[in-house]
């Protein structure tokens, strides 16, 4: 499955969060990285009393179970020493499942293609740059999305090396 993974961090070195967090999923079984966006940086959405973020997409070709990736990715946000300090607070690490190939998914642990997708700058511009052409479940096509979705404060910093 294609699938698209979103990277969050605004805490302890949130650049080198993320790199690894990329290293660590290309690392990942039945999985294989193709291709990951630059970075950016944008200010909190939430709580605007924490630090900016970084944020960045990765695409996987993954047969892994959906939940079975799920597990695997919060694995790795432990491994960064995530900590919930409060809701829509400051994290290390944050992963999320964006888009699953063509699947739809909503559970209590998992929905797919994520909520935010389309409304979110820091999720939109960087799967954009991935792959504009791509066709979320629901959503439609990614470059429409972007007339509606405001780049704001969000800002592309260099590409990112693995
Ligand atoms: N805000 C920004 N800018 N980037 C994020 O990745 C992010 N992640 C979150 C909340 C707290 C909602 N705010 C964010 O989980």
């Amino acid at each position: 499955m294609r699938v698209f993974i979103g990277l969050g961090s605004n805490l302890e070195n949130p650049e080198q969060q993320i790199k690894t967090a990329v290293n660590d999923m290309g690392s990942l079984s039945e999985s294989k990285l193709i291709a990951c966006s630059s970075l950016y940086s944008s200010p909190p959405m939430g709580p605007q009393d924490q630090p900016d973020y970084i944020n960045a997409v990765i695409e996987l070709e993954t047969t892994l179970l959906p939940h079975v990736l799920l597990d695997e990715l919060q694995n790795i946000e432990q491994q960064h020493g995530r900590v919930r300090k409060r809701h829509w607070g400051e994290r290390t690490l944050d992963l999320d499942i964006l888009v699953y190939g063509d699947k739809l998914l909503n559970d209590k642990r998992l929905i797919v293609p994520h909520p935010g997708v389309a409304e979110r700058a820091f999720v939109l511009y960087p799967l954009a740059e991935l792959a504009l052409d791509l066709v979320i479940p629901i959503l439609g096509k990614v470059e429409p999305l972007l007339a509606h979705c405001p780049m704001g404060e969000l800002r592309k910093l260099g590409a990112i090396k693995l």
